[in-house]
């Protein structure tokens, strides 16, 4: 498989969260990699991984940090790969100093910002971007759409049958 992530998160206790983009990717037959970067800690880690991402085959990168998160900004600073912005919850405001921390981009800079703890959606964004030009990947998030519906639908005939 060509199509290559990168899953970076500020801290392993981030890990938690940020595993269901990287479980959802695989189970869509993505290759990924995931790391431990800093933006404040590590930042020439961080900023150099961002600089060599598209040179080593990176497609996109899905970047997850909790309270003063800067991570997905910064490597979006560094490379013109799309980014994917996981704020993480929990800490004294619940995720919300993340979020505002990676949803507050300047203009020029994008990062695309899911919710608070939204990694399975974050995998499922940067798959959608390589299904654009992967057909694999393509029916892979087909077929995931029809499970997703199926499974609601018989929800929906359990309560029907049951009655309210
Ligand atoms: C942790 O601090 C987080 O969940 C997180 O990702 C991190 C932010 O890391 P720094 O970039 O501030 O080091 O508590």
């Amino acid at each position: 498989m060509p199509y290559k992530v990168g899953v970076v998160m500020g801290s392993d206790s981030d890990w938690e969260t940020m595993r269901k983009a990287v479980e959802v990717m695989e189970q869509l037959g993505i290759t990924v990699e995931a790391r431990i970067l800093s933006a404040h800690r590590t930042p020439e880690a961080a900023s150099a991984y961002a600089r060599e991402a598209a040179q080593r085959g990176l497609s996109a990168i899905v970047a997850g940090a909790g309270r003063a998160a800067h991570l997905p900004g910064v490597l979006a600073a560094f490379t013109t790969l799309p980014v994917i912005g996981v704020p993480i919850g929990g800490g004294p405001l619940g995720g919300t100093d993340a979020l505002y921390s990676i949803v507050q981009m300047p203009p020029g800079v994008p990062v695309a910002t899911m919710a608070i703890d939204g990694a399975l959606n974050a995998g499922l964004f940067a798959a959608q971007i390589i299904a654009l030009s992967n057909e694999k990947v393509h029916a892979g998030l087909t077929e995931y759409r029809r499970k997703m519906a199926e499974s609601v639908l018989a929800k929906d005939a359990k309560l029907q049958a049951r009655g309210v």
